[in-house]
């Protein structure tokens, strides 16, 4: 499979955002054009969160990616973006890594990374991905958060490391380009959330238990609920793992 070779990755000093940074461009962009620090000072997460990548000791890349076809919303590109960078953390040796539906990587149960598409109205997706490298365990912004180091893993080049997390999604992106639209089929092996037991959390008000049992061909989580039985489709919501 011939692969597009990638632009010169931008590495910035400082920045707010990577993602607001890209988005900034407005459309114009090559293929896999992608910026990374390891200062961002305003990282966003999901829904208004944030992603806390100050100290220096972790990684923020934003990613300008060709939009697949078929797929028109963020969720399902935040899928395949999470299940690249899932093998690339297994493939730095974090074998036990697992992906939370929709975009946590977790390891044992502590997020390492996390991953925020966009879409943008000139057929690209800016794909944010959060990685923790070098804290030590008392330097983690959060407890439920881990790092590389932590899993005994030290990147030896930052800046190696980027360009091959750069290359292994474009892969990732041509096998799912050959994949056409068995969306289910392709990403389902990449999510440990499902045959778990899960909660779902709709608002800050309401929530609800069942077992994730699938995901259907546009990313979202089916769910049998625990209360009633009925097989729910969960299209965003927040996922925590129930202990089994
Ligand atoms: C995410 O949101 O996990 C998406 C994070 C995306 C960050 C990247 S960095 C490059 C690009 N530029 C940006 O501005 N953003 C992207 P969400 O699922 O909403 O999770 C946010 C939650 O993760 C926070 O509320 C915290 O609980 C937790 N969190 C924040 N920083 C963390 C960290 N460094 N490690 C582990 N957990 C963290």
């Amino acid at each position: 499979m011939d692969l597009p070779a990638i632009p010169p990755i931008e590495f910035l000093t400082s920045v707010d955002s990577t993602n607001s940074y890209l988005l900034q461009r407005n459309g114009s962009y090559l293929p896999f054009q992608a910026v990374a620090t390891q200062s961002q000072m305003a990282g966003r997460g999901r829904l208004g969160r944030s992603w806390e990548s100050t100290s220096g000791l972790g990684l923020a890349v934003s990613i300008a990616l060709p939009v697949m076809a078929g797929v028109a919303n963020a969720g399902l590109h935040s899928l395949l973006v999470g299940s690249a960078v899932l093998r690339f953390v297994q493939g730095q040796g974090v074998v036990e890594a697992q992906m939370k539906w929709p975009n946590d990587i977790l390891v044992g149960g502590r997020k390492i990374s996390g991953i925020l598409c966009e879409m943008t109205p000139a057929g690209f997706v800016v794909a944010g991905i959060g990685i923790n490298l070098f804290h030590a365990e008392n330097q983690l912004p959060l407890q439920e958060s881990t790092s590389l180091a932590v899993e005994g893993v030290h990147v030896e080049d930052v800046r190696r490391f980027t360009h091959n997390l750069v290359e292994n999604l474009v892969k990732v992106w041509a096998a799912a380009e050959n994949s056409a639209t068995n969306w289910s089929k392709f990403l389902s092996p990449s999510i440990g959330t499902l045959g778990q037991r899960v909660k779902v959390v709709e608002t800050q008000d309401h929530s609800w238990d069942g077992v994730a049992e699938g995901l259907n061909d546009d990313g979202h989580l089916l769910v049998r609920s625990f209360q009633d039985g009925v097989l729910r489709t969960v299209v965003a919501a927040d996922v925590l793992h129930l202990r089994q």
